[in-house]
């Protein structure tokens, strides 16, 4: 349904932005040039390259954001692995869960090639400071729920990363090709649940519509806010680590689920959604705004419980790490030894 293919062209929406600041020594100015031309020629750069701090902050907050959204998203589903239907659904949802996992691994350690280690952004996820996505603030309550996280979550998840593919900075984007195909993967796993759960009985069929109705708004809010109030679009889209803006993403996420949701025969919850002729899109209605930032600020349903669930994985995994850096020491000794 989503393919590595998808690629909208972003050189129209930054043409013309310039990059920060001018340096103050000539040395930096140099730097600073070579960068913005690499920027702008669409070149990628890598860890060892000189950037503006700015850069490389925004990088780190965003990937180190993008990692925990993926170690805390496994925790909604997680919860359904030991009560699914079947021995089949089981096996598919334990890939997709440990999947999640291994993005996260890609994520630390694409962050960690920007000089902050991941003990440093796991303190600052246990701590409550540092972000993860909204949408895994809220609560599996059936089995439909995994089907929809999959179809929408998912599929919602897909439509912002495919264009990170294509990020300025090497280490993301080369991480978000493999964590793509796996969520393609994982969003068609659960859009076919969904289509057999539809063929079932009538409580089947009314559990999948309640758990698209209470989905539906918080996977339109995981775009981020609007345009407008994005504080840190317009800088991220200069330097192509953004590449599609909220709104367009948001968008192209509504244009392209329509359709599914009418081939599944369930109803999105939202009088106001239309084809408009003239815009060639689909009309929506408005989002809950106050609702997604209490959510981000930790006031959502299961905000606590999550945090205190990674928390304790963190705690009780302690005499792993210890363990692990204890045998790595002794091979090390081991070696200089041997050497000697
Ligand atoms: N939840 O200026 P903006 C997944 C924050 S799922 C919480 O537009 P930016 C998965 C934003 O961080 C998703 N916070 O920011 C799927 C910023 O706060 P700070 C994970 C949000 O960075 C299934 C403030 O609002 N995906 O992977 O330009 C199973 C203003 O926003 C949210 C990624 O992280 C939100 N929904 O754009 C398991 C993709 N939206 O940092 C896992 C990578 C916005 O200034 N990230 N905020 O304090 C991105 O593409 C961008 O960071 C965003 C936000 C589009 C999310």
């Amino acid at each position: 349904m989503y393919t590595q293919s998808f690629s909208v062209a972003d050189s129209e929406a930054r043409a013309g932005l310039k990059s920060v600041t001018p340096p103050p020594t000539s040395e930096e100015a140099a730097l600073q040039a070579h960068f913005d031309a690499v920027i702008d020629a669409d070149g990628k750069v890598e860890p060892r390259d000189w950037m503006p701090e700015g850069y490389r902050k925004t990088l780190v907050r965003q990937i180190s954001q993008h990692a925990h959204s993926e170690i805390v998203g496994m925790l909604p589903e997680g919860n359904w692995i030991s009560r699914a239907p079947s021995l089949k659904r089981k096996a598919i949802l334990i890939a997709k869960v440990q999947d999640e996992g291994g993005h996260g691994l890609y994520l630390y350690s694409a962050a960690e090639t920007l000089g902050t280690s991941r003990d440093q952004m796991l303190a600052g996820l246990h701590s409550g400071k540092a972000k993860y996505s909204s949408i895994f603030n809220y609560p599996t309550l059936n089995w439909a729920d995994v089907g929809v996280i999959g179809w929408l979550v998912d599929g919602a998840a897909i439509m912002n990363q495919i264009p990170l593919c294509r990020c300025s900075y090497g280490p993301y984007a080369r991480a978000m090709i493999r964590v793509c195909k796996e969520e393609s993967f994982h969003q068609r796993q659960g859009y076919e649940a969904l289509l057999v759960m539809m063929q079932g009985t009538a409580e089947q069929k009314a559990m999948v519509q309640d758990a698209v109705n209470r989905w539906w708004w918080k996977c339109l809010a995981m775009f981020g806010p609007p345009d407008a109030d994005s504080p840190n679009s317009a800088q991220g889209m200069r330097w192509g680590i953004k590449r599609i803006s909220n709104d367009d993403l948001r968008q192209k996420f509504v244009d392209a689920t329509v359709p599914q949701a009418e081939v599944l025969g369930v109803t999105l919850p939202d009088p106001d959604l239309k084809w408009n002729e003239e815009r060639q899109h689909h009309d929506y209605g408005a989002i809950d705004w106050d609702e997604f930032w209490a959510t981000v600020n930790g006031h959502g349903p299961c905000n606590k419980e999550r945090l205190s669930t990674r928390v304790k994985a963190w705690n009780d995994g302690a005499w792993v790490r210890d363990a692990a850096l204890a045998h790595a020491r002794k091979q090390k000794e081991r070696s200089m030894k041997e050497a000697a």
